[in-house]
């Protein structure tokens, strides 16, 4: 099935583009229970469900209009414009011609409140924020659930960049990916945060859609990582209702952490981590061992984001000067 007929059935074909512009803002959004792995790399479905947390009023803003008497689009990232030959173009470009109605430009102008080095600006909220902005735009007035799976078709976890607070991705199992969406999970959390620990900026060799690929293909644990994914979404559901935080912590950390394993058993190994990452693990589980609840998250990349409670938050300024920390449930 491609993305083409998925969109068809979706907007039914509807462009009914009767305003100039239209603008939106999605979240960042960071995996509690990893996505890691699609069972189909064209409607980018995954194997296993997972669920997130949204950074409030941290994300990507875009702004969409139809460019009259233009020969291709105009893309604007951070005020800067974005040479069509990018990798950035290529995949945004490629989302718009999913939409674009015959002889059509689109003026695209986007911008992250959040630096991309956090490994949390980039596609999720970006993609989340454009779908929104063109269902504005060509008011094709799409239910959340339709919203969460055109989001999904520019990049996986944008799916789940639609709501604040907690959210679901389910997995789903038919082939068109009409049951792969994300919703919200209901609960509020208000002591939670999550710290931003840049370690390093430095631009990762692989990209999380090729590690994942390589992972899938090549790692003879993977069907191991998807055994533990199922459990640990269990885990920290059930942990986040109970408003239990050393077993969601736990978690969430150990869930990082067979997803960074499973990478290094693929071949050739994928390894996001360098010695500051290590470093900062070590510190972290010194840490717990003194009796202080502090677990930590990784993604595709070699910075830590940070899980404690409002308590925590002076000590957590003390021990690590430069974070940035987030209070999901204030706008
Ligand atoms: C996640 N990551 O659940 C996982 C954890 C990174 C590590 O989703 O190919 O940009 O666009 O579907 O969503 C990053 O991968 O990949 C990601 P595509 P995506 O947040």
């Amino acid at each position: 099935m491609y993305k083409k007929d998925i969109v068809k059935a979706i907007v039914n074909e509807k462009f009914n583009n009767k305003i100039e512009k239209a603008t939106a803002f999605a979240p960042a959004n960071i995996a509690l229970c990893k996505y890691w792995g699609k069972r189909d790399s064209e409607l980018n479905l995954p194997y296993s469900s997972s669920i997130s947390i949204s950074l409030a009023n941290k994300g990507v803003t875009t702004s969409i209009q139809i460019l009259k008497s233009a020969n291709q689009d105009q893309i604007i990232l951070n005020k800067q414009p974005v040479s069509s030959d990018t990798s950035f173009a290529k995949r945004v470009t490629e989302f718009l011609n999913l939409v674009r109605p015959p002889d059509t430009h689109f003026l695209l102008d986007t911008s992250a409140n959040i630096p991309i080095a956090a490994g949390v600006a980039s596609s999720a909220s970006g993609f989340a924020a454009l779908a929104k902005a063109l269902n504005t735009l060509f008011d094709w007035q799409l239910e959340e659930r339709q919203l969460s799976i055109m989001a999904r078709l520019g990049s996986g976890s944008a799916c789940r960049s639609l709501w604040d607070g907690f959210v679901e991705w389910h997995a789903g199992y038919d082939p068109s990916g009409m049951d792969s969406f994300a919703e919200l999970y209901p609960e509020q959390w208000q002591e939670l945060r999550v710290g931003l620990l840049i370690l390093s900026n430095q631009e990762k060799k692989i990209s999380s859609r090729n590690a994942m690929q390589q992972t899938v293909t090549t790692s003879t644990f993977y069907t191991s990582w998807l055994a533990k994914a199922d459990q640990d979404l269990t885990k920290i559901k059930e942990a986040i209702k109970r408003r239990d935080f050393p077993s969601f912590g736990a978690a969430v950390e150990s869930n990082a952490l067979a997803m960074h394993g499973i990478m290094q058993t693929a071949w050739p190994p994928i390894f996001y981590s360098l010695p500051e990452t290590v470093d900062a693990f070590r510190k972290i589980w010194d840490l717990r061992e003194k009796g202080r609840n502090i677990f930590f998250t990784q993604d595709a990349g070699p910075n830590l984001k940070l899980l404690f409670l409002n308590e925590d938050v002076p000590y957590i300024q003390q021990i690590f000067p430069n974070i940035e920390i987030l209070d999901p449930f204030v706008k």
